[in-house]
């Protein structure tokens, strides 16, 4: 299987080299996308000079408006042009243990999207602090109730998807510039009736480099859960008018 492991970075410079080695340690036939944000730190020099030395690393350097998201839709955009047969998301800063790699592609044969669960038996979100953890917990809660799903852990970055997922979602109809993205990818996938499974990952605060999180992102955060599901009941709506 051809897989893409798609990483965005914005000020990773401390990390992005050691991730490579890592990804590749743990998962040699993948392929990596960087997907840097013309990030002040020189991650993007980094990661040419990776490209350079490694036929097996791409990257994509964005140059207008930055955001998580948005780097999410053009790498996978990449993905699919490149010819992926799944795609697998993680963030560059150690958070997300490239060990994890081999369950999450090798989960893909039993379902269509396989995310990295803190929250289902095994799983573990460490030396955050209490109010970032807090923060989560809640936020998991939130999400799992306005949009009715049954998914533990729905704000983890760290998840594979089949490629027939993103055709069917078409990535370019995604809203979200910031890090919801990661909830509306995992709404679509449920909503376009394809199977997600939770593998337990321990997740670990980063040790380099510092969070792009803030106050801003939380609260874009928070009233796009809303919107998503207005955007779902909206085309059910149309959908039973038409039909
Ligand atoms: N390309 C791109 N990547 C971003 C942006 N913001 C965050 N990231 C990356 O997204 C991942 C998660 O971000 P991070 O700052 O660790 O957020 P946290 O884990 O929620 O504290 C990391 O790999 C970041 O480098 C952005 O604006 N553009
Ligand atoms: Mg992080």
């Amino acid at each position: 299987m051809k897989v893409m492991v798609m990483v965005p970075t914005y000020n990773e410079a401390e990390n992005i080299e050691r991730l490579a080695h890592e990804v590749f340690r743990h998962a040699p036939e993948v392929e990596m996308l960087i997907v840097d944000d013309n990030s002040p730190d020189g991650t993007g020099r980094i990661a040419d000079r990776l490209v350079a030395e490694n036929p097996r690393v791409h990257v994509l350097h964005r140059k207008k408006m930055r955001g998580r998201g948005l780097a999410g839709i053009a790498g996978l955009r990449y993905a699919l042009g490149w010819g992926a047969e799944a795609v697998v998301e993680m963030d560059a800063d150690f958070s997300h243990d490239p060990k994890h790699l081999p369950q999450l592609i090798g989960g893909l044969s039993r379902a269509d999207v396989v995310l990295g669960s803190r929250f289902v038996p095994g799983g573990a979100d460490m030396g955050r602090g209490w109010l970032r953890h807090s923060i989560t917990v809640l936020a998991n809660r939130y999400i799992r109730l306005v949009l009715g799903i049954g998914i533990q852990d729905c704000t983890s970055g760290y998840r594979a998807f089949r490629r027939e997922v993103l055709e069917a979602i078409d990535v370019d109809t995604l809203i979200s510039r910031g890090p919801a993205i990661v909830q509306e990818l995992l709404y679509s996938s449920l909503l376009s009736g394809f199977s997600v499974m939770e593998v337990p990952i321990v997740f670990v605060d980063r040790q380099r480099g510092v969070s792009s999180f803030n106050l801003r992102i939380m609260l874009e955060g928070f009233l796009m859960v809303p919107r998503l599901r207005w955007l779902a009941e909206a085309e059910r709506w149309r959908e039973l008018r038409i039909g």
